[in-house]
């Protein structure tokens, strides 16, 4: 891997989820150990593109900086922080709205999802990928892991970095690589069509802290077919399933799995309990991480992570500011 710089965010949207773990988050773990630098961000700002909740927001930034320590995420690797605690990324969201081309962010898919269902349509959830391409070029982050529904967005990054450098006549921000796992695409458990989201809803996802009962009983309601018959591909709800227990470490049992729902032989009962059984034993030991955790030593954490964050930050919003020739820059 080539890249050396790693930088991703997280919304404080809801609970973290098997989407969210098996999409981005463990990958993020992963890298610790392959890439020079891993900085990982809570992203508030972001948060409220969808609704403001003053009362709930901070308890979930805090719960979710706390889960991604549990999840293997290493303070002492890695830069962990909350995106409100370095005001620059919003200062250089700010400058590259003027980077950013308004027909580019009309094709955002996401965009277009969300505002579908939004009661009302703020701007800062139109300009969103604004703010992402901000938060990862601050960083000078040349590789960004991801879910697949992000790719569109890193897209657009690339876009603004290049005009960026072409307008300024330096090669200053990175060309930023998508980096994808095999679970890139996790689907919700009642409706296998869409992704699994936060905000779709609690039957829709496994959150990574939910009791064992919960979880195996939303495994068991998931969405199938009726089955019984033979056919080519697995139905999406099913495909789903295996994927799960493939990435929750029990491959041999997941290929075996699809190969009897393929010959239409497959109690789907048995595919389910296999899966809420792979789930569990996975979640245990971040749960048990999650719970010895202490208010104190999070807030400690994300005190540093803001720190030397904002110590990489800082100097390139300087530079950002000379070369557009604002403020007083350097
Ligand atoms: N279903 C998914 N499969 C694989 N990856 C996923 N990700 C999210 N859902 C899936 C990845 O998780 C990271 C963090 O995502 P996020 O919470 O910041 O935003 P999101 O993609 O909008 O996630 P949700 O759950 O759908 O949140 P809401 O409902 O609040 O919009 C990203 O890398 C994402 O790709």
């Amino acid at each position: 891997m080539s890249v050396t710089r790693i930088f991703s965010g997280i919304q404080p949207t809801g609970d973290l989820h098997l989407g969210n773990y098996f999409g981005a988050v463990r990958n993020w773990v992963e890298l610790q150990q392959q890439a020079a630098d891993t900085i990982y961000c809570v992203v508030d700002y972001h948060a409220i593109t969808g609704g403001i909740d003053a009362d709930v927001l901070p308890g979930r930034t805090m719960q979710l900086a706390g889960d991604l320590i549990a999840c293997g995420i290493d303070p002492e690797r890695s830069i962990l922080f909350v995106q409100s605690h370095v005001p620059e990324h919003t200062e250089l969201a700010w400058v590259f709205n003027a980077f950013a081309a308004f027909g580019d962010l009309s094709r955002m898919t996401q965009f277009k999802d969300k505002s579908g269902r939004a009661k009302h349509v703020s701007a800062g959830l139109f300009t969103y990928p604004v703010l992402q391409a901000a938060d990862i070029l601050l960083y000078l982050a040349d590789g960004v892991p991801v879910g697949e529904d992000q790719s569109q967005h890193l897209e657009l990054t690339r876009g603004i970095a290049r005009r960026f450098n072409q307008v300024v006549g330096q090669e200053y921000f990175p060309d930023v690589q998508t980096l994808l796992t095999e679970g890139k695409r996790i689907m919700s458990l009642a409706d296998p069509d869409k992704k699994m989201s936060k905000s779709l809803g609690e039957k829709h996802y496994v959150g990574l802290m939910e009791p064992p009962k919960r979880v195996a009983k939303k495994i068991r309601s998931a969405v199938t077919d009726a089955g019984g018959e033979a056919r080519e591909d697995l139905s999406a709800g099913v495909a789903n399933l295996v994927g799960m227990l493939r990435f929750a470490g029990q491959p041999e049992a997941a290929q075996q799995y699809a190969e009897e729902a393929k010959r239409g032989d497959l109690l789907y009962g048995h595919l389910k309990v296999a899966v809420a059984d792979a789930v569990v034993a996975m979640l245990e030991p971040i749960q048990e991480r999650r719970a010895q955790l202490s208010d104190d030593e999070l807030s400690d954490v994300l005190a540093d992570g803001a720190q030397r964050a904002s110590a990489i930050a800082a100097p390139v919003m300087d530079d950002v500011r000379r070369l557009i020739g604002v403020g007083r820059g350097r």
